[in-house]
């Protein structure tokens, strides 16, 4: 054993690890919700145990790349990606109290990106939400000509939460996701993961959830929303679509490849009460996803908890009662 070589190469590995089980989607033991609270369970050894992890499959990695698996890679995860960074965040430093968010993204050349591709009608999309889930918001802020992108939002209560750049640069030919950590100081009491449930209420509209996602794979997500009983079939359109769905995963707030089906004008899509997406899951587990539709003027969003089985079906167990 080599061992200036493997030094030399801890950097190295620690990124191949991570690469490694992004592309092979071995992240299956999701730390959930109410992880930060459960720290002191591996407390200090948390941080030596991800450098020993990185160190044994460092090796494996950078022979094999990580990829070659057919996992899907989720994005979200990485501050840098492909020579794109996302730097100099600064966020309102107080719950209660509104504030700028600012950030800027920085391209291979370590210039800051001022071409941004117009994607869903926006060059940037930016989502934050808690480290628990809870508090989610689709933003989207305003470059100056320095690249620097800008938007007015607080937090309603302290602890940790993480932003999500979505973005497309000019001349790429696949856009990205950066993500960030954001920490809000002050007494923190983490959310647990709302239960699986195939119904979300929103502001008197309640948005029903059919088919599901499929570890490892697409899985269809059919959405299907009613207001007071009725199906609610004049939605506006919102970013290019009758919908917009981020989904999360539970633990590490990966951030899954969706695309919607159809668009407003293109003959055969209907506003609603049906809004169909597809989502690409990178494992088995629980995934947070938010569904942001428009109606009346007003763009709102339903939150659900849903599984990724291995073969797709999450099971539309039980709860069904109440349909009309
Ligand atoms: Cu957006």
């Amino acid at each position: 054993m080599n061992v200036p070589v493997k030094l030399g190469l801890y950097g190295v590995g620690l990124v191949a690890a991570f690469a490694g089980a992004l592309g092979a989607g071995t992240l299956t033991g999701p730390v959930l919700p109410g992880g930060p609270a459960n720290a002191s369970d591996d407390g200090a050894g948390g941080h030596g145990g991800a450098g020993g992890h990185a160190g044994t499959d460092g090796e494996g990695g950078t022979g094999g790349e990580g990829a070659g698996s057919g996992a899907v890679t989720p994005a979200g995860l990485q501050i840098s990606d492909r020579g794109y960074t996302l730097e100099q965040v600064a966020a309102p430093e107080k719950a209660g109290k509104e504030g700028e968010l600012s950030f800027r993204i920085t391209g291979p050349d370590g210039e800051p990106v001022t071409g941004f591709r117009v994607e869903h009608e926006k060059r940037m999309h930016l989502i934050v939400v808690g480290r628990d889930t809870a508090g989610y918001r689709h933003l989207h802020p305003e470059m100056d000509e320095d690249g620097t992108w800008t938007v007015e939002t607080g937090f309603d209560t302290p602890g940790p939460y993480r932003m999500f750049a979505d973005f497309a640069p000019e001349g790429t030919e696949e856009g990205l996701v950066l993500g960030a950590d954001l920490a809000v100081p002050g007494d923190y009491e983490p959310e647990p993961l709302p239960e699986i449930e195939r119904a979300a209420e929103v502001d008197g509209y309640t948005v029903r959830l059919e088919g599901g996602l499929a570890a490892g794979g697409s899985g269809e997500l059919d959405f299907t929303v009613t207001k007071d009983g009725e199906p609610v079939d004049d939605l506006e359109p919102y970013l290019g679509a009758y919908g917009h769905l981020v989904a999360l995963r539970a633990g590490d707030l990966a951030y899954l490849h969706v695309h919607p089906h159809g668009e407003p004008g293109d003959g055969e899509t209907e506003p609603g009460p049906g809004v169909r997406f597809t989502a690409e899951a990178p494992s088995p587990g629980e995934y947070r996803l938010f569904l942001d539709f428009k109606h009346d003027g007003k763009v709102r969003t339903a939150e659900f908890t849903a599984a990724a089985g291995e073969g797709g079906e999450g099971g539309g167990h039980g709860a069904d009662g109440h349909g009309h």
